[in-house]
């Protein structure tokens, strides 16, 4: 570092047009090999973004340095997710080169607009957790605190969905096909991460020590990639893992002469980051899963030990110079391992290393529902990780004597406390785990940390109250605002300036233009023009062919039962056979176009039947002449965060009917609102702040609240009363058991149909009524155009709460107490 040349890449390439041009033509003959007259709009994408990585790596190789000199504490935010979305709109923005990329490409005549369309996302997530890890890291860059995301670089991500008569069928995700321009391979910054084996006693120097004798290891070889802040000069670091064999592995079979043997080892540590696992909220208990789960967390840790603590470091320090956030119970086999270290290699004292393991973790928990607590079966944890489990046993044993000590032999109490479950299997719960080891413990909006504290962790709130806490989500606004909503953006900034940018809560300053018909004028004509984008891509995406002057209703998430997608169904059928059924002239009918998009989990029979049930129900009702156009449906395949960023700021009304006390948070329901959609909503998640914060009067309310749903079924539940009881629920239903969507044949939908009036456990029919009130209420309120635009402001207005750089705001007050930017 003595040497004049070590400060050339900290000095940025010259901002102008011109040396952009040098630059990118630089890339494409040189990175590529390719003249411009002979290269794809693939090589040419690949060059824009290169020379987009070099603008900002001046940068990112500033704060690696400085991130490893400063002896502040800093975050290691660790995610089995990520869910990032493309990469170079985001990156143009952040580094400030938007304008003169464009510039630069329109002078070789090439369109950025173009080229931006040949980036494939990297879909490294399922849903809400994984694109809130996204948006998390994008608000620790922009407020500049000292962090790391890390993670597993998935080869194959969320799968692509396609349909075949209706019915989805997946495709895998091969992302990485023609290469990722934004990635940086450290191969030389790997890590050897063991499995397997057994564990073993020994006498050091007269003290009795155990020890794990790992059975076989794979190379965790970590990827780079940037997150460069919004505009002030910060990059951090993602650092996502890949697995490959180890040489010494393969050594082993090569020399017993094994060539098949040594090629199968191969595949089978490249398995462990092969594939993202596509369940989301029902954990299968796979043990490939608990590998990735190992793999990424065990290196994470040695990583930041290794690298990040200098020579000598005092390890009884570490609380003051790290946190481990555990993004839910994913990365919770961290406790363990980071226990292991300390006592097995560092040679700690029990005592020390828990008290120490005790303040560098922190737990954030993503569901309320049950099923999808995760839990390992004991074998499969002791087979893989003798060691770890042998940990979590001694951790359990003095956790349990402390509860004793505080209850006295309470043995239900310490049953329902134990980290170890006895039924159905011997297993480890780890949500428990991760609330005994964490300092502290949040839930993801008010309500889900107020029913986490009740319910799912009542007895952990008893025994330690003060570790629970809520941060409620966010979003970033670079991202679902700015650069999906360039021309609501625009209007924003021209109103009140671009500060919202950084501080979103300023957009209470437009709260007065909701008076101002110019704006709203002008507003409307903003999403009048999003719905001609959005009209735009679905025909190029997909074929489909909207209508102009309908009210567009939008419902995207994960399908789930509790979400909740066959209560909009039913809304829709109930609409088509008031039509068809000559109750309901179709000149009546507000004419609306309801958008789904959704993916069913792979093995989810049932949220794959419902995604049949919305495209057979797509194809009747779009046909029918009778609808006279009023009506339609349309359910693009594959929706995914591009998608999300065209069909966001085109919504008029954003869907989030899940049964009130099953949806922790929601996101998707920030993102539209702050978009200037009205929210029809039952009293869940952050729906609950959303409406308090826009006024009732600007949020379409209905259904049960959490304690009347608890109590509802405390009483017993009998779904087909609400069937017997209402005639227009009974005739959508009548109508879908009929088969009029399944060309007659009624046992298509039979299952639905059935689980429906003698299951429900969603209530989705206890709801139904109040829900077709809410939606007449909707129709009402859109006649009038100019009272719908004022409050679609309002929303936009009043909801810079929903920024994640808030969220990131709070964790660090409330959880991490990390010092601002050094
Ligand atoms: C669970 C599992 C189980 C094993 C297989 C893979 C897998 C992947 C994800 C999950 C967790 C699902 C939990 C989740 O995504 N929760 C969502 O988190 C959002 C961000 O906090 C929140 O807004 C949503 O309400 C919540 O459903």
């Amino acid at each position: 570092a003595t040497h004049p040349l070590a400060l050339a890449p900290v000095t940025a390439p010259e901002s102008s047009a011109d040396a952009f041009v040098a630059d990118f033509l630089h890339s494409l003959n040189f990175d590529r090999g390719v003249a411009l007259s002979a290269s794809s709009a693939n090589d040419r994408y690949f060059a824009l973004a290169h020379t987009v990585r070099d603008y900002l790596m001046a940068r990112w190789l500033e704060d690696l340095r400085r991130q490893k000199q400063s002896q502040s504490k800093g975050v290691c935010y660790l995610s089995a997710e990520y869910l990032l979305g493309r990469q170079l709109d985001n990156n143009l923005l952040a580094g400030g080169l938007a304008d003169i990329a464009e510039e630069a490409l329109a002078s070789c005549g090439i369109s950025l607009d173009d080229l931006r369309q040949h980036e494939v996302e990297p879909g490294l997530g399922n849903g809400g957790l994984g694109r809130l890890a996204a948006c998390f890291i994008d608000s620790l860059a922009t407020l500049g605190v000292p962090s790391i995301g890390y993670g597993i670089r998935y080869e194959y991500g969320i799968f692509r969905q396609t349909f075949v008569e209706g019915q989805q069928v997946e495709q895998p995700d091969s992302w990485l096909s023609l290469g990722s321009p934004w990635e940086f391979a450290r191969p030389e910054d790997a890590q050897t991460i063991a499995f397997g084996g057994r564990t073993e006693t020994y006498d050091d120097e007269g003290v009795t020590r155990s020890r794990w004798v790992p059975g076989w290891n794979v190379q965790a070889v970590p990827y780079n990639y940037m997150v460069p802040g919004f505009q002030n000069g910060r990059v951090n670091t993602l650092r996502l893992w890949s697995a490959v064999a180890t040489n010494a592995f393969d050594l082993r079979i090569f020399n017993s002469g094994d060539y098949e043997e040594a090629v199968r080892a191969q595949t089978f540590a490249e398995n462990i980051s092969k594939v993202l696992y596509p369940e989301d909220s029902t954990p299968q208990g796979k043990e490939l899963r608990l590998q990735q789960q190992y793999f990424f967390v065990a290196a994470s840790i040695h990583d930041f030990l290794d690298n990040m603590l200098a020579e000598g470091f005092d390890l009884s320090a570490l609380p003051d110079r790290v946190i481990f956030q555990l993004n839910d119970t994913h990365p919770v086999i961290a406790v363990p391992e980071f226990m292991r270290v300390l006592v097995d290699e560092k040679k700690m004292e029990w005592d020390a290393a828990w008290a120490i393991t005790r303040q560098c973790f922190a737990y954030t928990c993503h569901t309320l529902l049950p099923e999808a607590l995760e839990v390992w079966p004991v074998d499969l944890l002791g087979r893989l990780l003798p060691r770890h489990l042998e940990i979590i046993y001694r951790i359990n044993e003095e956790f349990l004597d402390a509860v004793r000590a505080r209850y006295g032999d309470d043995e239900m109490r310490i049953r329902n406390m134990s980290i170890i479950a006895e039924h159905p299997v011997r297993s480890v719960r780890m949500a428990y785990l991760a609330t005994v080891a964490g300092a502290r413990v949040n839930g993801v909006a008010e309500l889900h940390s107020q029913l986490l504290r009740d319910k799912v962790l009542g007895d952990f709130d008893d025994f330690f109250p003060e570790k629970f806490t809520n941060v409620t989500n966010g979003v970033t606004p670079r991202r679902f605002l700015r650069l999906a909503n360039p021309e609501l953006s625009g209007l924003i900034t021209e109103a009140i300036g671009d500060g919202w940018l950084t501080d979103l809560e300023r957009l209470r300053e437009l709260e007065p233009f909701a008076e101002d018909s110019g704006f709203r004028a002008a507003f409307g004509e903003v999403k009048a023009a999003n719905k001609r984008r959005l009209h735009e891509v679905l025909r190029a995406r997909d074929g489909f062919e909207v209508s102009d002057g309908h009210l567009l209703d939008v419902m995207v998430k994960r399908l789930h039962e509790y979400k909740r997608q066959m209560l909009k169904v039913l809304h829709v059928v109930s609409t088509y056979e008031g039509v068809v059924s000559g109750r309901v002239p179709a000149a009546e009918v507000q004419p609306r176009t309801v958008i789904f998009g959704a993916k069913a989990a792979p093995g989810y029979t049932m949220a794959k039947r419902i995604i049949h049930l919305i495209n057979a129900v797509g194809s009747v009702v779009n046909s029918d002449p009778r609808l006279d156009g009023r009506l339609t449906v349309i359910f693009p395949p594959n929706y995914d965060v591009t998608l999300a960023e065209r069909v966001i700021p085109a919504a008029d009304l954003s869907e989030q009917i899940s049964l009130a006390g099953k949806e922790a948070s929601g996101t998707g329901n920030m993102k539209f609102a702050l978009n200037g959609a009205l929210t029809i909503g039952t009293d869940d998640g952050a729906n609950v702040e959303i409406r308090e914060l826009v006024g009732d009067e600007n949020f379409f309310l209905f259904g049960m609240s959490e304690p009347e749903v608890s109590e509802s079924a405390a009483r017993g539940y009998r779904p087909s009363e609400f069937y017997q009881e209402d005639a227009g629920l009974r005739a959508a239903i009548d109508l879908i058991a009929s088969g009029a969507f399944s060309r007659g044949d009624r046992s298509v939908f039979e299952p639905i149909v059935s689980n429906l009036l003698y299951e429900d456990r969603f209530m989705v029919l206890a709801d139904y009524a109040s829900y077709i009130a809410a939606q007449e209420r909707v129709d009402d309120a859109y006649a009038d155009q100019e009272a719908w635009t004022r409050s679609a402001i309002l929303n936009v207005a009043r909801t810079g709460f929903f920024s994640s750089d808030r969220s990131i705001r709070d964790y660090i007050d409330r959880i991490w107490h990390t010092p601002p930017l050094a």
